[in-house]
């Protein structure tokens, strides 16, 4: 770890100079905590600058901005499902900031924030689908899934979690995808089917490959990228996309309006669109496909050419009304249902 932090520090781009003028910084920063607190000691030692920073998923992120409008104690909002990051531009949480680095980024990250009036930016992006705990399927002589129908099979009965898209950045990219895929009557038909062999809602997106990996539940509905983190620490889990077609999430950050230390915050966003800034989710073990096309890409990054990606809308899906109107339904023809 020591030597990860030097090899970082010694590629990090803001000079010595910078690294006296202390300041400080507040963060939400909505990836795995491991990614989180690298970035916090990297950043840190590098600049001088204190990173305070608070570890929250996606949904929750978006209800703390929400609730300290008026008086934002949030600097910057790094990571998290991008649907979140253009609600709060739209409703006007975040600020609009043009970054010189855009062009280095991926046309995807670019197009989040045209999307957002540059008030978001994609920083990686990763697609959803199933974690399976090898160990538990062989024991219970079952295949794991290779479509989203695959897990209606009556076998896997209370053997699936996925999070609750009203707390959950990472479910409510699962029900967008799952109506641009099949349409809105058949995805909520499709919903309530599988509501059926659901164990739990869990609060937060990552929590139900966690618990695939431990054995707690054979599979999670996930983002595929963060099953090799699980892997790399011994659990028997694997993942898979759906032959059928799955979404994608625009992993995003956003500088808050009323920042108390605006200028600080920009030289972070700034750092955090840089290739080497990017490197630390793959050392952290964090498997997301970077936005700068300059950033390496770790083998355990799941090979995009390889999926079958549906034309995710994200203007669409990432409007508030929109989003609303979908978890309102969810909560009320799906959640309500009995188990
Ligand atoms: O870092 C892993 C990851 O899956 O978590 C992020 C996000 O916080 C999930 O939030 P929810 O709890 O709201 O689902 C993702 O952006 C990221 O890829």
């Amino acid at each position: 770890m020591k030597k990860t932090l030097f090899a970082l520090a010694a590629v990090a781009t803001l000079g010595s100079a910078q690294a006296q003028d202390a300041g400080q910084i507040n963060i939400i920063c909505s990836v795995q905590a491991e990614w989180c607190n690298l970035i916090q000691t990297v950043y840190a030692r590098t600049t001088g600058v204190k990173v305070n920073m608070s570890l929250k998923g996606s949904g929750e992120a978006l209800a703390q901005l929400i609730a300290e409008k008026a008086n934002p104690k949030t600097d910057i909002w790094f990571g998290g499902t991008g649907d979140p990051h253009l609600q709060a531009a739209e409703q006007d949480l975040t600020l609009e900031y043009k970054s010189p680095s855009l062009p280095q980024l991926h046309a995807w990250a670019q197009q989040q924030a045209a999307q957002s009036k540059y008030k978001t930016v994609g920083i990686y992006s990763g697609p959803l689908g199933f974690g399976y705990n090898t160990e538990l399927l062989a024991k219970k002589k079952l295949k794991a899934p290779q479509t989203w129908n695959d897990l209606l099979n009556p076998a896997f009965k209370g053997e699936i979690q996925v999070a609750n898209p009203a707390s959950s950045g990472t479910a409510y990219t699962m029900v967008a995808t799952l109506v641009q895929l099949m349409g809105e009557d058949k995805a909520f038909d499709y919903m309530k089917k599988l509501h059926a062999n659901i164990s739990q809602y869990t609060r937060s997106g990552t929590g139900p490959i966690k618990a695939a990996a431990r054995g707690e539940t054979t599979i999670s509905i996930s983002f595929v990228h963060d099953g090799p983190g699980e892997k790399l620490q011994g659990f028997p889990i694997e993942t898979i996309t759906p032959s059928d077609g799955t979404g994608a999430e625009i992993g995003s950050m956003s500088l808050i309006k009323g920042a108390r230390n605006l200028e600080a915050a920009k030289k972070f966003y700034e750092w955090a669109l840089t290739g080497p800034a990017q490197e630390i989710g793959a050392a952290a073990k964090q498997f997301q496909l970077p936005s700068n096309k300059t950033a390496k890409v770790d083998p355990n990054v799941p090979d995009f050419k390889k999926i079958k990606f549906i034309n995710y809308d994200y203007a669409k899906y990432g409007a508030s009304a929109e989003r609303r109107r979908l978890i309102a339904k969810w909560e009320k023809e799906v959640n309500s249902l009995p188990r």
